[in-house]
């Protein structure tokens, strides 16, 4: 019955029945009992949708920038989704959301769906919605779609890695701030976009940001740096090409998926309580890694692993109260 209600929600996902997209998203936000079949029923890591993170600091132009991508994908006639999330407020929805992202130029298209977040402070908190209201959007054909976070502390920085792709703005000018970016600079930014370009101070910037990357011993693993600027639309073809390029690597495929499922199992093993979580994986797939590697196969997934947690750890509280 309850698995049957979570198919018929699934469904209007995936179909991308405005409403029923919207309602999923709530059941999501507000940890509704429904929400982890739904998402066991939309899980698929080699999902086709790229998703998009967009952090740097504040007043870097990361909504001016998820404006012009959004215009960019629109021309090329995809349907475009946006999360805008702030971790430092409590409120959720239209009045937030339109001081964010221009929506007034999007808001009459049907194919472009925006949606903020905010920290409600229940389970799992602001990184494990929008880690699962990623996974919708994308499930309801949306490709790319954009988180876009505010401010550069490890909660923001974690939130837009869990994107596939992270690009990390940075402006000339920043001073201090530029500092104390430089260890974001080295654990993430799959590109690192220098924004503002019509702006001084841009040689100065990418000579510092070089140097940083400079201490990444292997150059593979450097992020592509672009210089562009979101007002004038400047280098944005260009941060999309390196968009592509970073997206069509060889062995972008199966890497990606299995950034995904790690991403998100991980993700529920901390929710559930890490230590009792891991013991209950490891009787059951012997490591994480074959967790991930049965997910990788078709044959769970990390919501229905995260079920399973949730009613082991349920009864293992009720018979404790019998006791
Ligand atoms: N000169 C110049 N100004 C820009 C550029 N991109 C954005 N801006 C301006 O910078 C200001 C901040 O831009 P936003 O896009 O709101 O920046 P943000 O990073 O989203 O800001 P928060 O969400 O508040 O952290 C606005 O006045 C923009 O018009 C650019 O490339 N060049
Ligand atoms: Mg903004």
């Amino acid at each position: 019955m309850l698995s049957s209600k979570a198919d018929d929600f699934a469904h209007k996902v995936r179909s991308c029945d405005q409403r029923g997209l919207a309602r999923v998203l709530s059941m999501v936000e507000n940890g509704h009992p429904l929400a982890p079949s739904i998402l066991h029923s939309l899980y698929n890591p080699e999902r086709s949708g790229l998703t998009i993170g967009i952090t740097g600091p504040p007043g870097a132009g990361k909504s001016t920038l998820t404006n012009r991508l959004i215009m960019h994908y629109r021309r090329h006639g995809s349907k475009v989704g946006v999360i805008a999330v702030d971790p430092s407020s409590p409120f959720s929805g239209g009045a937030l959301l339109g001081d964010r992202v221009r929506m007034q130029d999007h808001a009459s298209d049907p194919e472009v769906f925006i949606r903020s977040m905010a920290n409600r402070g229940h389970l799992g908190g602001l990184s494990g919605t929008t880690r699962d209201a990623l996974e919708v959007l994308a499930a309801a054909s949306f490709d790319p779609v954009l988180v876009e976070t505010m401010g550069v502390g490890q909660a923001e920085v974690e939130i837009a890695s869990l994107a596939d792709i992270t690009l990390l703005l940075l402006v000339p000018g920043l001073g201090d701030e530029v500092q104390t970016m430089k260890a974001g600079i080295m654990e993430i930014g799959d590109i690192i976009v220098l924004n503002k370009a019509d702006r001084a101070g841009m040689e100065q910037l990418e000579m510092s940001v070089n140097a940083s990357l400079e201490l990444i011993p292997d150059q593979d693993d450097r992020p592509q740096v672009i210089r562009c600027s979101a007002q004038t639309g400047e280098g944005v073809e260009k941060l999309t090409d390196a968009i592509v390029s970073c997206a069509s690597s060889g062995t972008w495929g199966k890497a990606i998926a299995q950034k995904r499922t790690t991403l998100i199992l991980n993700g529920i093993i901390r929710e559930k309580g890490r230590e009792l979580a891991r013991k209950l994986i490891l009787d059951r797939y012997g490591s994480v890694e074959e967790a991930i590697e049965s997910i990788l196969e078709g044959k769970t997934t990390p919501y229905r692993i995260g079920e399973m947690l949730s009613g082991f750890l349920k009864n293992k509280r009720e018979n404790k109260n019998e006791c």
